[in-house]
């Protein structure tokens, strides 16, 4: 048993997300594996959800308690895990601080006023666009914004990106596998694999400690979008033995437990190959189910081309992780002019 309920969880989404099988895209991938999605991109009413509310859910309460009066973080110019700070800012009655870095060597007529960055603005947000490249690690830039805060007089709180290697920022994926277990109990189905989009690290770190704890950490696939996978590898790592340690697994993860497959993340995090464009529109075309081109487009490729590949047995149910991320999508609309 994981002790998840020993941390306080402050409500940001609507509750367990659903499981649906997406039959016509199992059909158009050959039929031998059942292909599922858990939509945690449709988690909450909080500036259309994703990810990052499972994991700030708890973190919440700890910057409550420490009296803060702004959250401060970091991400790209079309982060979604920014937009999603700037929600719960909003909605906690917080003020918000996020710096946006340049991490995508994109170029679009309105990258910077689209989509997620344009949400962000319209929550309040005071959101800083800083020339400085991709790095998921700790940054100059957030820390900066940190003492602006204070400098300011006011009581800054520090979200690191993706809110990863904050102390609890694995805790709320611990729940999603905790939340599956139930939901296979009550489908009658058990998931052979789960894939999982990975950049910061937190969302799979945290899923391969809940499915530890039944010894399926492995069957966590890790599709890499950063383009620098030995830093997110090491990143999950590190994210893993914290939050095994918070939930009191009680063993070592060990290292082949996981998996991160570094194929798909080319040319560049943030930039779409061919394949990634090809794997956003099988999906929106078999299922209406819509896929980004920095993250899930990314994971959706990836598994598409191992169900061809033949990486799955055949009989095998595979749970699509659905992270979210759509809003980035007007951010690559030359891309997308003609579907
Ligand atoms: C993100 C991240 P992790 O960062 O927890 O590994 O999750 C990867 C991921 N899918 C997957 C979507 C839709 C995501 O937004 N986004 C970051 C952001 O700034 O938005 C943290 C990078």
């Amino acid at each position: 048993m994981l002790r998840l309920d020993k941390f306080e969880r402050y409500p940001l989404t609507f509750g367990p997300t659903p499981i649906e099988f997406l039959p016509r895209m199992t059909a158009a991938l050959g039929g031998k594996v059942q292909i599922y999605a858990k939509r945690d991109d449709c988690n909450s009413g909080l500036a259309f959800g994703g990810n990052k509310l499972r994991k700030l859910e708890y973190i919440v309460p700890d910057a409550i308690a420490s009296n803060a009066d702004t959250l401060v973080s970091i991400g790209g110019v079309q982060s979604n895990h920014t937009r999603m700070v700037a929600a719960t800012a909003a909605k906690i009655g917080m003020k918000c601080v996020v710096v946006q870095e340049s991490w995508v060597p994109h170029e679009d007529a309105v990258y910077d006023r689209v989509g997620n960055i344009l949400l962000t603005r319209l929550m309040g947000a005071d959101s800083r666009i800083v020339p400085d490249g991709f790095d998921i690690g700790i940054r100059k830039s957030w820390e900066d914004a940190i003492q602006s805060v204070k400098d300011a007089g006011g009581k800054p709180y520090g979200i690191p990106a993706g809110a990863s290697v904050h102390k609890y920022g694995g805790l709320g994926y611990v729940g999603f596998a905790e939340e599956v277990r139930a939901q296979e109990a009550q489908m009658g189905v058990k998931f052979d694999y789960i894939i999982v989009c990975v950049v910061t690290g937190s969302t799979q770190g945290g899923m391969v400690v809940g499915f530890a704890a039944d010894n399926r950490a492995h069957r966590v696939i890790g599709i890499d979008a950063s383009g620098t996978p030995k830093q997110t590898r090491d990143q999950v790592r590190e994210i893993v033995d914290n939050t095994a340690e918070l939930v009191e697994l009680g063993r070592d993860v060990r290292d082949d437990e996981i998996v991160i497959l570094d194929d798909y993340a080319y040319p560049a995090y943030g930039v779409p190959s061919h394949e990634t464009n090809e794997a956003i529109r099988f999906a929106a075309r078999t299922e209406a189910m819509i896929t980004d081109p920095v993250y899930e487009g990314k994971s959706m490729q990836g598994m598409i081309d191992l169900v061809k590949k033949g990486y799955f047995p055949d009989g095998a149910n595979i749970l699509y992780a659905h992270l979210g991320g759509a809003p980035a999508l007007n951010g690559y609309s030359y891309t997308y002019r003609n579907g």
